[in-house]
């Protein structure tokens, strides 16, 4: 038997309403508060009566096996992270590492250890043993008394250990290998497979990823090393209470338009021990918004969940939450309190932010097809960023400043979101927290990729609670602005990947539906109503649902989003990119700079060609097709000396894919206004991928560690606010002003004189893109060097040679500046 997680779907129990006080009944309100405290404290109830909490973070005991190996190993943690830092193993990362400590995967661990219970027992109704995360499957046991199973590390385990805890205990953790795991499951599922059975063979990755809810890269990806890691990866601990516990708390915020006016919905899910109902008070305040108030409530024995619904004092001013670039990210300081009548009393200090959010699928003029843009705030926003993989294989790792890094480098380079990629994790609370505070969108996947998967009854028994768990725990966060179901499952099944013979096809169809459809869909409903749900990406939104949830093309530019990738055309022109509603992927790769290599490699390693270079390649003929590229624009690196013909390609490929994201990226931002051929209203683009998990040739702009490539640099410039894009089509030259601030841009057009010797200087800015820029000093005989040009720098140097006797005064003095969007 499973343990006990998160209630899938809905609350366990259904609870009584709650009941907003009016104003009428404050007296009456206020006597029955004093009343409740005093029979609260009569009750022995107070802070003091609240929960016992006991960390088992730490350091465990961890074995193989067969006993071979016994070290110490750190909660949170996973195997390999404790075999190198007791000095048992290198750095996992340096060179064929991956493939060398493959045993570690194929063994199975067990972590153990002892703990004194800190509190008497006896004086408690109910004991559980919480495990926030557990990776993956393993068998639970205290004081030899198995609890139950785990088999999804995106679940949260909670076992009732009541009567089983005892003053010192022994706790166990019986891991089994994730590898032979989901094969076994593989092979249990007789009726039909569920393909892809294994990656490419030049992923050197593991078999069956699709068979266990586990991330679904550390079997391996086209950019990642295969490390099916074994651990206890987040936090663990013993909670002991009486009457109640709160288990969930969240906000999410509404404008209702009829009222116009701000509303939050709380919900509280609590777990009552207490075998009668059990009533109280609960106030909101929010003080800065002058908003206040009280409900009375009624909490019924087992597992559920109050929904209360505060609307905001309409005479505050509400600040909006705003994606970064757009405005300010605040948030109001908010305080819960849970005042009931046996007990003890529960404050919740909180931040309530006020943003909406609306995905427009709606007919264009002029363009078949529907819109697929983001309104948030009820303003239309174009999503400028990339796609987020998992920081490290190691998840323990990934420290509060790697995702700072990373995070404000993607704030810095102009984005305004990312896209948490559904092959990886659902990150951790301060990733979110970060964009919160930094304003960073996040299009949000379920962790499904690139794969079919069963749905047999188990499997999603699993799911189901991890859905509603994830959602619980996340839902509070304005920064997500969509849920979406997996990546690219639905055009694995519309483009038939995997080679599914017609007369089969329906079968799989009815599983996608199961799983993304009537389970997944239909739990964040209930969950949250506060943002929009998509099934897939790449997806034609509205019109898949109509063909069904599967459309026959999911990649068709009037609809939805699309992903693309070509590496056979010239990447600079432009021409060869789809004018699409909203490009959610699409990339080149390079290779991260040379003092990122060098840190996992050695000398013999030092080469384009050398089977390290190979070894870290996982995208099938990826270094060629790097090659490819950069001999349509540049001489191929010749150097007699190997490591600096090897640094100059390593520079090449980085310039090369700088310059494609480029072309791709404007092409996207111009293509935003402009329907052509019934094409375009782009409103998005997220390129493919910000960061990497380890050091090795990738799409990513982040090296591993944190370091920009150039394309970050470049990003940095082509996400900005205001973009100048010149391009040319058929001998026309194209000029486009690119722009995402809320109100329109002036130009100034400014220059400055200076002389040097017989000629001037002439240095001009503008703060936008100036076509056909015009210099006159009127009757003052002389020429420029360069005249009616095209600004695209924000900075530009003339030189002005007299024919006659001058000065700057004079010059100054008659300048005048003329370009196009001087005309009216
Ligand atoms: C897309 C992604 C990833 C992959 C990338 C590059 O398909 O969803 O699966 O890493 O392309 O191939």
């Amino acid at each position: 038997m499973a343990g006990s997680a998160a209630p899938p779907g809905q609350p366990a129990r259904s609870w009584r309403p709650p009941c907003r006080l009016s104003a009428g009944r404050a007296l009456l309100l206020l006597l029955l508060l004093l009343l409740l405290l005093a029979t609260a404290r009569r009750a022995g109830a107070s802070a003091a009566g609240g929960p016992e909490v006991r960390s088992l973070r730490g350091s465990w005991r961890l074995g193989n096996a067969n006993g071979s190996v016994v070290l110490r190993g750190e909660v949170p943690g996973c195997v390999h992270t404790a075999l190198h830092r007791r000095g048992l193993i290198q750095d996992p990362y340096y060179r064929f590492n991956d493939v060398m400590y493959r045993w570690i995967s194929l063994d199975n661990w067990t972590y153990s250890r002892t703990f004194k219970t800190p509190f008497d027992i006896r004086k408690w109704q109910k004991v559980n043993l919480i495990f926030e995360g557990v990776d993956t499957v393993a068998q639970i046991l205290i004081n030899n008394v198995t609890l139950g199973r785990t088999d999804n590390m995106f679940n949260r385990y909670s076992f009732d250990i009541t009567s089983v805890i005892k003053e010192v205990n022994f706790v166990e953790v019986r891991f089994l290998s994730a590898v032979s795991y989901a094969a076994e499951q593989s092979r249990c599922h007789k009726v039909y497979s569920i393909p892809p059975a294994c990656p490419p063979p030049v992923q050197k990755g593991e078999c069956h990823a699709n068979f266990i809810r586990k991330e679904q890269c550390s079997f391996s990806w086209d950019w990642g090393p295969s490390f099916p890691t074994q651990g206890i990866w987040k936090d663990v601990r013993i909670e002991a209470y009486n009457h109640y516990r709160l288990i969930y708390f969240s906000l999410t915020s509404f404008f209702v338009k009829s009222a116009q006016q701000w509303s939050l919905e709380i919900e509280s899910i609590f777990d009552v021990v207490s075998s009668k109902p059990i009533a109280g008070l609960v106030t909101v305040n929010i003080p800065k918004l002058q908003t206040q108030q009280t409900f009375s409530v009624r909490l019924q024995p087992g597992e559920g969940s109050i929904v209360l619904l505060v609307n905001i004092n309409k005479s505050s001013a509400v600040e909006a939450w705003w994606p970064n670039g757009h405005g300010k990210q605040t948030g109001y300081n908010m305080t819960t309190t849970f005042i009931m009548e046996a007990g003890y009393q529960i404050e919740k200090f909180s931040k309530a932010y006020f943003r909406t959010v609306e995905l427009v699928q709606e007919p264009i003029p002029g363009s078949p097809g529907l819109s697929f843009y983001f309104r948030i705030n009820g303003r239309p926003i174009f999503i400028k960023g990339s796609n987020w993989i998992p920081a490290d294989s190691f998840q323990d790792r990934v420290t509060y400043d790697t995702l700072w890094l990373l995070l404000k480098s993607a704030a810095d380079a102009n984005m305004n979101a990312l896209r948490v990629w559904g092959g990886g994790v659902y990150e951790q609370d301060e990733f979110y927290d970060i964009c919160d505070e930094i304003g960073i969108m996040i299009w949000q996947d379920f962790m499904f990729a690139c794969a079919l998967y069963p749905t047999d009854k188990n499997y999603l028994e699993s799911i189901r609670a991890e859905v509603s768990h994830q959602v619980r725990r996340l839902k509070s966060h304005p920064s997500i602005i969509l849920w979406s179901g997996n990546n690219e499952n639905e055009a694995a099944i519309a483009s038939n990947w995997f080679s599914i013979p017609y007369a089969d096809k329906e079968v799989y169809i009815k599983d996608y539906v199961m799983l993304y459809v009537k389970n997944i869909r239909e739990i964040v409903l209930t969950e949250d109503k506060s943002r929009p749900f998509i099934a897939s990406s790449p997806t034609n939104g509205l019109e898949s649902v109509k063909e069904g949830w599967i459309s026959q093309n999911p990649y068709d530019t009037h609809y939805g989003d699309t992903h693309f990738y070509d590496y056979s055309n010239d990447c600079w022109n432009w021409t060869v990119y789809p004018k699409t509603r909203f490009a959610s992927e699409y990339g080149f790769q390079s290779w991260p700079s040379f003092s990122t290599i060098e840190k996992v490699s050695s000398a013999e390693d030092w080469s384009y060609t050398s089977n390290f270079s190979l070894h870290r390649q996982h995208h099938e003929n990826g270094n060629d097709q790097m090659l490819q590229q950069l001999e349509r624009h540049f001489k191929l690196p010749q150097s007699t000396d190997p490591i600096k013909k090897f640094k100059d390609t390593i520079y090449l490929t980085q310039v090369m894919q700088a310059q494609c994201m480029k072309t791709e990226t404007e092409f996207y931002r111009f293509s935003q206004s402009e329907i052509i051929k019934g094409e375009g209203h782009t409103m998005g683009a997220l390129y493919w991928q910000l960061n990497d998990i380890w050091q090795a040739p990738s799409w990513a702009s982040l090296e591993y560690g944190g370091k920009w490539k150039l394309l970050h640099y470049f990003a940095q410039n082509f996400f900005a606010p205001l973009l100048p894009v010149a391009y040319e089509d058929k001998g026309v030259l194209y000029i486009y002003g690119v722009s995402d601030l809320h109100v329109d841009h002036k130009l100034s057009l400014r220059a400055s004189v200076s002389q040097r010797d017989d000629i001037y200087i002439f240095v001009l800015q503008t703060t936008a893109i100036a076509p056909f820029v015009s210099l006159d000093v009127g009757s003052i005989k002389g020429r420029f060097s360069d005249n009616g040009f095209l600004m695209t720098e924000k900075k530009k140097v003339v030189v002005f040679y007299p024919w006659e006797p001058t000065s700057v005064e004079e010059l100054e003095k008659s300048l005048t500046l003329t370009s196009l969007v001087d005309v009216v």
